[in-house]
């Protein structure tokens, strides 16, 4: 099981292969409260206080120019949006929108993994031809003692969708 130790841009740029001069919209999504914008300020500001006081995101566009491992610089938009709640789906815009998606669970909430399932499978049905990366990324892995989704059906799961999965380390 690999952990993400640290959420750089270079993770992401290697993640959505960030194109020459195309730019890439990126759409951070998934249940509320699994840490989408805890991960968010991690990559923008190095570090994120577990438990500091957070509130429900709206919606939140971060520009970032990026430098690629060919040293060349492309611009990635990140969307943090609003968590969703029981059986809600993403705003239809976003699966227009998105180059690439950033799913989030939040490791001690089976539900906020079946969200994730949920939000894969529709990106999948809405895709029609574009190509269309997805990440997933579990969360809050230091909740062990409340852990409901175990990493190896987490990866089995991430096997059969053929996307990538790691654990969040911090
Ligand atoms: N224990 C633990 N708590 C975390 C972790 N990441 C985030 N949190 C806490 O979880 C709470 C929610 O974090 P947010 O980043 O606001 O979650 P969100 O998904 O953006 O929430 P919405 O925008 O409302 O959907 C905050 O109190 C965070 O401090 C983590 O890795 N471990
Ligand atoms: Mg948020």
């Amino acid at each position: 099981m690999p952990l993400l130790l640290s959420i750089d841009f270079l993770f992401f740029a290697d993640s959505f292969r960030l194109e020459m001069g195309k730019g890439c919209k990126v759409v951070v999504c998934g249940q509320a409260a699994v840490g989408k914008t805890a991960i968010l300020e991690q990559l923008l500001y190095g570090n994120h206080a577990v438990g500091s006081e957070s509130s429900e995101t709206q919606e939140d566009v971060y520009v970032a120019s990026v430098e690629t491992d060919r040293g060349v610089k492309e611009q990635l938009r990140l969307y943090d949006t609003k968590g969703l709640q029981d059986t809600q789906d993403l705003p239809k815009h976003y699966y227009s929108v998105a180059d690439g998606f950033v799913l989030v669970y939040s490791v001690d909430s089976l539900e906020s993994f079946k969200k994730v399932d949920f939000l894969k499978k529709e990106i999948d049905k809405s895709r029609d031809k574009k190509e269309v990366t997805i990440i997933v990324l579990g969360n809050k892995s230091d909740l062990t003692e409340l852990r409901q989704v175990e990493q190896e059906a987490a990866q089995q799961w991430a096997r059969c969708e053929k996307v990538k999965l790691w654990e969040v380390l911090r």
